[in-house]
Order: C-alpha cells, then sequence, then structure tokens
C-alpha cells in the first residue's frame, strides 16, 4: 500500500508517494506536483539497517530503554539540583519533527526552567528571523512558492537555488519558459549552476549585500521609484534608512567598482527592480551567514517596504528555509531566544500566558544560549550535561574542533540519532536510537509556511524510537508526568495547535487553531495546509503588520567595515552545498550513486589563483585558517572570483581523512543573531603533493594514510559494505603496511614492479570472490572504479587478468564523470549527442536519457550545450 509522506531533505517540502519499494513526487502536492530532484527520488536507496544505531547506549554498554531514559532523567535531575536550570542545555535541529521539537522546547523552557534550548536553524536561519521580526513584528515568511511563478522578476541572493532547492528552482524554469518575459537576476560571488537561468549574473565580492541594496534604495529614490503612499501609510522609519543608506553617496561607477560589479550590470538590475511591480526576492545562506547577515536581510526587505511589494501576489521578500523543519521549529520556538507560537520570553504578557496554558511555575524568564555561545558554556564547564538531538555539530559548528574537544571533556553527553557512527555520536555519553525517516510519524513545514505529514511505511529498526516519546519519557521520569500525558504524536500536535491561540491574541500571524480538536484519525488524514489555516495564504499583503502599531519597520543597515586582507590568509574561503549530498552525508552518504557527481571533498578555486599559488588542478591543497586546517583535492572554476575559493560543508572525519570546513571557520557571529559567518573566512593555501597514490576496495576501516576519500559501494560481503578509498601519502609503504591493509585470504593475484613504484593486489576467497582490491603507484593508478564495484557484486569469478588490470579485457573508452544520477549517464556521452546536433536540454534527453527524470543535472545539460557548442 502506498502513503503520502514529506520529502527529509530541503525545505521546498516536496510530497512523495511510496510503498517502500517504489517511489515518486506526490502530485497533489502543493510544493511539487508530482517532481521530485535526484535526493527526493534517491532516498530509498538510504534506508536500511546498515550503520544504523539500534539499540541505547551508556557508557559503550547497550542497555535496556529503560535504564538509559532513567539514566538521563538522572543525570539532567542532579545537575539541575546541584548547579541550577542553566547548567543543562538541549541543541536541536530542524530535522525533528514539529512534536518532537514541541516537547523538548516544553521541557526545556517550560519545566526545567531555563532557556538553554538552541538548534541548529541559528547556524541556519536565525538571521532570517531578526530580520522578519524586525521589519515586520513577527518572524513570518509572507510569500508562497506560487509568487516565483507570479512574478515578473526574481532575484535569487545567497542562494544557490539549482542545487539546494531545486524544486523552486524547477518551478522558476518552468515560469520562465512559459513568460520568457520574465527576468532572473542572480547575485553571488561565485558563478553557480543557478546561474543559467539568470538574464543577470552579479558576481559581487563576498559581503557587499548592504551596500547594493542600500544603493538599490538611493537609486530607486533618485529615480522616483518609491512607493511613497505606501511608506507614509503603513511603514514606521524610512527617512532615516534613506539617511544610512545615501551615506555610500550615488556614484554608480565608484559603488559597482566598489561592489566589483560593472556599472551597466549594477543599474540594469536597479531599473529592472524598479520597473516590475511583480518582485521576488529569494534569499538564503549567503546572505543569512555572515557577520551582519540581519542586516543583509533587512536591507532587502527595505526595498521591498519601500515599492509596497510584501505579502502581494508575484511580490514579497522570500527567506527560504533549508531544513525540512526549519520553520516548525521557529513555530514551536526552537530558538533559544523564542518562547513558543511566535511569542517572546523577554515580554512578560506572553510569559505569563504561556507559563499558564502550560499549567507551570518555572518557565524560563531570560533568553538562553545560543548554539557558538552554548558550546563555549559547554567548554566553560559551566554548562554541564549537554543533550544532541538530530544534528551533527562536531561538524556543523565553527571551530568545529574546539567543539569536539568541549564535548569530550565534558560530563554528560547525550546524543540521539540514527546512525551508529558519526563525529557527534564519538563523543557520546549515552547514545539513543531514533526513529529516522519512513519510520518516523508527524508534521514538518516547509518554506511556504505548508504543514505536511511525514509518515512511516517501514518498520522501526531494532529499538528505535521517535525523538518525541523518548523526550516524553525522561519529562515523566524527572518528575512531570502530568505535563507530559502524551501517548501518540497527534496529541501534541493537537496541544500545539491549541497553543496558536495565543500568538492571535498577541496580534500574530501565525494561527494553527483549527487543527486544536484534531482526532487521531482526522491527524492520519491531514492534507498538507498552509497557515494561517484560515483566510489568505499570504500575511501582510494589506500593509497591516505584526508590530504594536501594526506598521511595518525599516532597518537602517550601516555598510560593512572593509576588511583588510592580509598576507597571511589572503583567500576567503566560502563553503556550502553540492547537489547531491545532503550536510553530514549521514543518509545521502549511504548510497553509492550519489557519489558519481562529485566524489571526494575539494577546494574550488579560480585557475589564475591555481597558478597563483602553484597548485595543481586535480592535485592536493592544504587550506589553513586561524584555527585550523584541511587537505581536500583542487577543483578549478573559472567561475569563482579570484581571490576566493569554495569548499562544501559535508565531508566529515566519517568520510575523509581531514575535509571538516568548519574546523577552518572561526567562531564570527552577527550581533543580532547569533549566526556565524560561515562564508567568509580567510584562508591560506599551499601545494601538496603526495608520493604515492591508490585505490582500495575493503570493508575495513580506512588505513592510516595522509589522505583518503571513502565512498560507499553497492557491494556487500559477509562483513559488511565495500568501501572504495582514494588514498594518497608521502610516506614510503613497506609490503607489511600493504599486507595489513588487506583482510585474510585463502588466494592471492599480485603484481609488484618496485622499479615504478607500481603495487596492485587482489584478494580472493577460495572460491575465486573478490574480498579486497589495492592499486599503489607514483600516478594514480588506471582502473575502473565502477567494474571493479561490480566485481564485488558479481558471483561469476572474474578473469584474473582483467581483475589486476583493474578495468575489464575489453575496455571502452573513458566516458567521463556522471552527470544525469538518475540514468547514469556519463559527460561525454552528452556531449557526443550534442555533436551529433542535439541543439537543447530537450533533445539531449531524447537521445540519451539525460535530464528526463528529476531533472537536477539540467543546469549542467546547459552548460555542456554552451561549451560544446562554442
Ligand atoms: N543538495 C543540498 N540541498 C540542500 C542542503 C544540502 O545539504 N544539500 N541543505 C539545505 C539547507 S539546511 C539549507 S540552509 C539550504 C541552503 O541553501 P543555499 O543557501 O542556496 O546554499 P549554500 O550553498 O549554503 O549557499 C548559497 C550561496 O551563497 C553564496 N554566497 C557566499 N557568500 C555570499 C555573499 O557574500 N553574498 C551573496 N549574495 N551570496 C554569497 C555562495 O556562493 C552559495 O552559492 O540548502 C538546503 N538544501
Ligand atoms: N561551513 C559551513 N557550515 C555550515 C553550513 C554552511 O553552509 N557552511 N550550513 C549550516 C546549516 S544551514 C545547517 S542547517 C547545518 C546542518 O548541519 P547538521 O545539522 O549538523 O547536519 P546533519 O547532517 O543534517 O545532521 C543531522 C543529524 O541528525 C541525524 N538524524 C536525522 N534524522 C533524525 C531524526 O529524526 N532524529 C534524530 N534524533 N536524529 C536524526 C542524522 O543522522 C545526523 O547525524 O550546518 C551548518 N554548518
Ligand atoms: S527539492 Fe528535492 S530535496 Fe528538496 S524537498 Fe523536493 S525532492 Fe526533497
Ligand atoms: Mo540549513
Amino acid at each position: 500500500m502506498s502513503i503520502c509522506t514529506t520529502c527529509p531533505y530541503c525545505g521546498v517540502g516536496c510530497g512523495i508517494k511510496t510503498d517502500g519499494v517504489q517511489l515518486q513526487g506526490d502530485k497533489q502536492h502543493p510544493a511539487n506536483a508530482g517532481r521530485l530532484c535526484v535526493k527526493g527520488s534517491s532516498v530509498l536507496e538510504t534506508l536500511g539497517d546498515q550503520d544504523r544505531l539500534l539499540q541505547p547506549e551508556v557508557n559503550g554498554q547497550v542497555v535496556p530503554w529503560d535504564y538509559a531514559l532513567d539514566e538521563v532523567a538522572d543525570r539532567f535531575r542532579r545537575i539541575v539540583d546541584e548547579h541550577g536550570p542553566d547548567a543543562v542545555a538541549f541543541y536541536v535541529s530542524g530535522q525533528l519533527l514539529t512534536e518532537d521539537y514541541y516537547v523538548a522546547n516544553k521541557l526545556m523552557k517550560g519545566f526545567i526552567g531555563s532557556a538553554n534550548i538552541d538548534t541548529n536553524s541559528r547556524l541556519c536561519m536565525s538571521s532570517a528571523v531578526v530580520a522578519h521580526k524586525r521589519a515586520f513584528g513577527e518572524d513570518v515568511v509572507p510569500g508562497c512558492y506560487e509568487d516565483l511563478e507570479l512574478a515578473d522578476l526574481v532575484i535569487l541572493t545567497g542562494s544557490n537555488t539549482a542545487w539546494a532547492h531545486p524544486i523552486v528552482y524547477q518551478r522558476i524554469a518552468a515560469a520562465k519558459q512559459a513568460r520568457p518575459d520574465m527576468k532572473v537576476v542572480v547575485i553571488d560571488p561565485r558563478r553557480t549552476a543557478t546561474c543559467d537561468l539568470a538574464d543577470l549574473h552579479l558576481a559581487i565580492r563576498p559581503g557587499q549585500d548592504v551596500p547594493l541594496f542600500n544603493g538599490l534604495l538611493t537609486w530607486l529614490d533618485d529615480h522616483g521609484a518609491l512607493d511613497q503612499d505606501y511608506i507614509d501609510a503603513h511603514t514606521d522609519g524610512f527617512d532615516a534608512t534613506l539617511n544610512t543608506a545615501r551615506q555610500q553617496g550615488n556614484d554608480w561607477d565608484a559603488l559597482a567598482e566598489q561592489m566589483g560589479v560593472s556599472k551597466v550590470d549594477l543599474t540594469t538590475f536597479y531599473h529592472w527592480f524598479a520597473a516590475c511591480e511583480r518582485t521576488v526576492t529569494v534569499f538564503s545562506q549567503g546572505v543569512n551567514q555572515a557577520r551582519n547577515g540581519s542586516d543583509q536581510g533587512n536591507a532587502i526587505i527595505n526595498a521591498h517596504l519601500a515599492t509596497g511589494r510584501v505579502g502581494k501576489p508575484g511580490a514579497s521578500p522570500f527567506s527560504i528555509t533549508g531544513q525540512p523543519n526549519a520553520m516548525g521549529g521557529r513555530e514551536v520556538g526552537g530558538l533559544a531566544n523564542q518562547l513558543a507560537v511566535h511569542l517572546d520570553i523577554d515580554n512578560p504578557e506572553h510569559h505569563a500566558a504561556v507559563a499558564d496554558f502550560w499549567q507551570t511555575e518555572s518557565l524560563a524568564k531570560e533568553n538562553g544560549l545560543t548554539a557558538v555561545d552554548l558550546f563555549n558554556a559547554v567548554e566553560s564547564g559551566q554548562v554541564k550535561a549537554v543533550w544532541i538531538m538530530a544534528t551533527n555539530p562536531v561538524d556543523s559548528l565553527p571551530e568545529a574542533d574546539r567543539v569536539r574537544h568541549a564535548l569530550m571533556a565534558c560530563d554528560t553527553v547525550v546524543v540521539s540519532d540514527c546512525v551508529a557512527s558519526g563525529d557527534t555520536l564519538a563523543c557520546a555519553d549515552i547514545r539513543l536510537p531514533a526513529l529516522g525517516w519512513g519510520e518516523k510519524s508527524g508534521m514538518v513545514t516547509n518554506s511556504e509556511r505548508c504543514v505536511s505529514r511525514q509518515r512511516p511505511f517501514v518498520k522501526a529498526p531494532g529499538n528505535a524510537k521517535g525523538d518525541w516519546w523518548i523526550v516524553t519519557e525522561v519529562a515523566r521520569r524527572m518528575g512531570y508526568a502530568s505535563a507530559f500525558p502524551y501517548q501518540h504524536e497527534h496529541e501534541i500536535f493537537a496541544e500545539y495547535s491549541a497553543l496558536t491561540a495565543l500568538a492571535g491574541r498577541f496580534g500574530r500571524r501565525l494561527d494553527m487553531t483549527a487543527a486544536a480538536d484534531l482526532s487521531a484519525d482526522q491527524y492520519e488524514q491531514w492534507q498538507p495546509q498552509q497557515w494561517p489555516l484560515q483566510g489568505d495564504p499570504r500575511c501582510f499583503g494589506d500593509g497591516c503588520f505584526a508590530t504594536p502599531n501594526g506598521r511595518g519597520r525599516f532597518v537602517a543597515c550601516e555598510n560593512p567595515r572593509v576588511r583588510q586582507i592580509g598576507d597571511a590568509f589572503p583567500i576567503i574561503l566560502n563553503s556550502g552545498r553540492i547537489r547531491d549530498q545532503w550536510h553530514t552525508m549521514t543518509r545521502t552518504g549511504r548510497a553509492g550513486r550519489l557519489f558519481a557527481h562529485l566524489s571526494e571533498p575539494f577546494a574550488a578555486l579560480h585557475p589564475k589563483d591555481i597558478e597563483r599559488y602553484r597548485l595543481k588542478e586535480g592535485g592536493f591543497v592544504r587550506l589553513a585558517s586561524k584555527v585550523g586546517d584541511a587537505l581536500v583535492r583542487v577543483t578549478s572554476d573559472a567561475g569563482q572570483r579570484p581571490g576566493t575559493a569554495f569548499m562544501p560543508m559535508h565531508w566529515t572525519d566519517q568520510f575523509s581523512r581531514r575535509a571538516r570546513v568548519d574546523a577552518l571557520v572561526p567562531a564570527r557571529l552577527d550581533p543580532h543573531s547569533g549566526q556565524p559567518a560561515f562564508k567568509h573566512t580567510p584562508v591560506n593555501v599551499s601545494d601538496w603533493q603526495p608520493r604515492w597514490h591508490g585505490w582500495l576496495f575493503t570493508v575495513a576501516p580506512p588505513p592510516a594514510v595522509e589522505y583518503w576519500a571513502r565512498v560507499p559501494v553497492d557491494a556487500f560481503l559477509q562483513t559488511g559494505q565495500v568501501q572504495r578509498y582514494r588514498l594518497a601519502g608521502d610516506a614510503d609503504l613497506t609490503e607489511q603496511q600493504l599486507h595489513d591493509w588487506m583482510p585474510e585470504a585463502a588466494q592471492w593475484l599480485a603484481l609488484n614492479d618496485p622499479a615504478t613504484g607500481h603495487f596492485r593486489r587482489a584478494a580472493l576467497d577460495s572460491e575465486g570472490r573478490l574480498l579486497a582490491w589495492l592499486a599503489i603507484g607514483e600516478e594514480l593508478p588506471l582502473c575502473d572504479v565502477e567494474w571493479l564495484a561490480n566485481c564485488f557484486a558479481d558471483e561469476a569469478d572474474t578473469q584474473h587478468l582483467a581483475l589486476l588490470a583493474g578495468q575489464p579485457v575489453d575496455a571502452g573508452p573513458d566516458l567521463g564523470p556522471v552527470i544525469c544520477s538518475c540514468f547514469q549517464v556519463r559527460q561525454k556521452t552528452i556531449e557526443a549527442t550534442v555533436e551529433e546536433g542535439a541543439d537543447s536540454v530537450e533533445a539531449i534527453g531524447k537521445c540519451c536519457q539525460a535530464g528526463t527524470n528529476c531533472g537536477s543535472c539540467i543546469p549542467e545539460l546547459r552548460g555542456l550545450l554552451e561549451t560544446c557548442s562554442v
């Protein structure tokens, strides 16, 4: 039987229909109407018990649930009694469901009595939250996805929409195809796949967003393009904001020069903005993750307020959320400086109302510690117990090595997670197995405030439990049983929905009250619905805001201080996402297919910088910042601004030797939101030339060498899943070492050529089945890694000669990297179709299927069309 559920990945929140074997986009879901990107359509491949955390563990011992829950409750109880409630903390995640999030927040703020609960949304959305609250009085995204289709101008700033929100990108692309007059502007220092849709790409210098939007305000004023009636009737603070914006003057040549773009491009952008009543500005981490992320958000909103373009069809600022339930977490109050249902901790009336609703006398009175400060407090010993749920701070917080040391030294670290091995899990005293996607049940809210169900369709593995259940059980054991009576997640959702009545009482737009009396059956039947559950799906379109006087607020945004780039760290390191991986890879890292696009950690640099710093394309680069270092491959990318580099955020110590980008990122925070500046880390780069390179296929952990990167292979031996390691090293290798890297085997194939430093080994069992394979050389040994992976899966005994060669005897030509992950179509195949006359994405699809399923590779197909036809 098929069920309808919601994709576990990004904040687009696509509906999925699946029976556990087949999976397709849900045609009825308003977010995607049946479409799915490559991550969504491959999610079934990431399921399975392999490397799952299946039993609770205390100090490394498997224990029954009762024991583990008592232990958590006792330790937290003891620390609170001895040191007060602020000596404990929760660190949670936008990947929790609304019900999980609600009970975690209720327990910490409402009953333990501390607001020391923060979430990874601090790293993600908190600057946008500040911007919304300052401008609108409430953290509300005013618009809907439909607005992107109605707009005449779509601005995508600090957003690699094509890779990070693919279905939103596809909706914009389809709208533009239907209405070719529609314009798309991308603002990003880097040329990304998103730029393929752009009529204009403003490759501004990193961090120049405030000057850009301040310039826009000035330009609109100079050209009589403000909506003065709207400003007068519905807003406060315009004059001061315009004055601040005007401080940089209106010399467009000088401004363009400062921002590193041409004057024509700059004024074209301003002109289009002035001309298009229907303008949507989508913003994401390039805006939020900055020293002045909150101001960057407000500078965008200022331009929309000044033209009356908020919450109207086709016209809105649109902060797009990252995680599947980033929005839900903000609704229930997962941030340390929010109460619940968009109310404020430090507002006495809000406080009294929530305390009354929860029937508690211990409701936290002051804001708690925000993510980075929270882990600083763990480091200093002020926080003595921390419970981490559904996030991986040892990889995703800035100064990640410090975070690891802080956790190692902390008295009590509890981690609830789905997987058995992870960099944060390795620091845990107590490990609690949580249900994952496909097993858990609850609600999520997407970027356009649409609340959808995640429904279970596979059996819980081992003893894993839902996060809400785990928190509820601990709450009961801490003495709060009467406030945590829940038997089923639907009771929690109904309670949360009822609580939103308080939001309405205090003039907030968040309204779920129609779901307050939801029965279990209605909860089961829930169809995706936007809040406010009743009335207009857009917010603030009438010019009435959630501020005390109902007026929207301009926020004067000072230009950032120009930072001198020192000789010690001359490159600005940017970081973010790649198309086929999700965060710390605990899910996407299980599907070999998702490594076909990009299989190793890398730093992308401009070809000029590669030359200047004497790096080698395809070689290795050591990056060092004030706080840490990394070792990754070099990618040449003419779309990088000279003087900048880009590293993906995904690789952890589980997947490579030293490629955690957050080991490099210093904890520089936006002063209003506490969000770290992940996009602008000063680093230096230097070449590393290993003495040898290699490939190793084995089920064993990686050998201790200078560089390794792992890709799981779709082949299983009795001892586990086969892994493919790319290796490189400096030290001489001995026969013994090579021997130690290989398993016990009945038969060996070996080739030694000490003259060229070339060694090959294949380990076979008594029936001739492949157990492990190794090749080492001064250059990277030639082999067909996909063919080799298949040799592990094949029952048939492969020819020994081919095995030693690492490729089939009748090997065809190298077809280059996989571009279309769905149909595994490679670059050379696509290029051949173009050379044979395919002149559009559709034509390529007809010839070789590429791009015809999820469409995630369409931007790359366009790129190939361009390069091949040149
Ligand atoms: N494939 C994939 N998709 C994802 C995720 C994933 O892990 N993988 N994660 C999800 C999550 S949680 C999030 S938050 C979103 C994030 O989605 P995005 O924000 O779109 O993704 P990022 O790659 O972090 O960064 C976006 C862009 O900001 C640009 N940028 C850097 N500095 C500046 C600057 O100074 N100004 C401007 N204007 N731009 C700048 C970067 O070059 C980058 O291209 O993605 C979601 N979707
Ligand atoms: N340098 C740099 N750093 C960044 C960013 C960046 O752009 N650059 N982006 C930041 C942003 S926007 C984000 S959102 C963060 C993301 O960073 P994280 O939140 O640290 O990354 P995830 O890999 O999503 O971690 C989720 C963890 O929860 C587990 N999990 C999954 N589902 C469940 C569940 O239902 N219950 C429980 N208990 N566990 C579950 C997974 O196995 C995994 O270990 O990274 C931030 N860090
Ligand atoms: S765009 Fe892709 S990753 Fe995001 S929700 Fe839709 S299918 Fe999932
Ligand atoms: Mo995020």
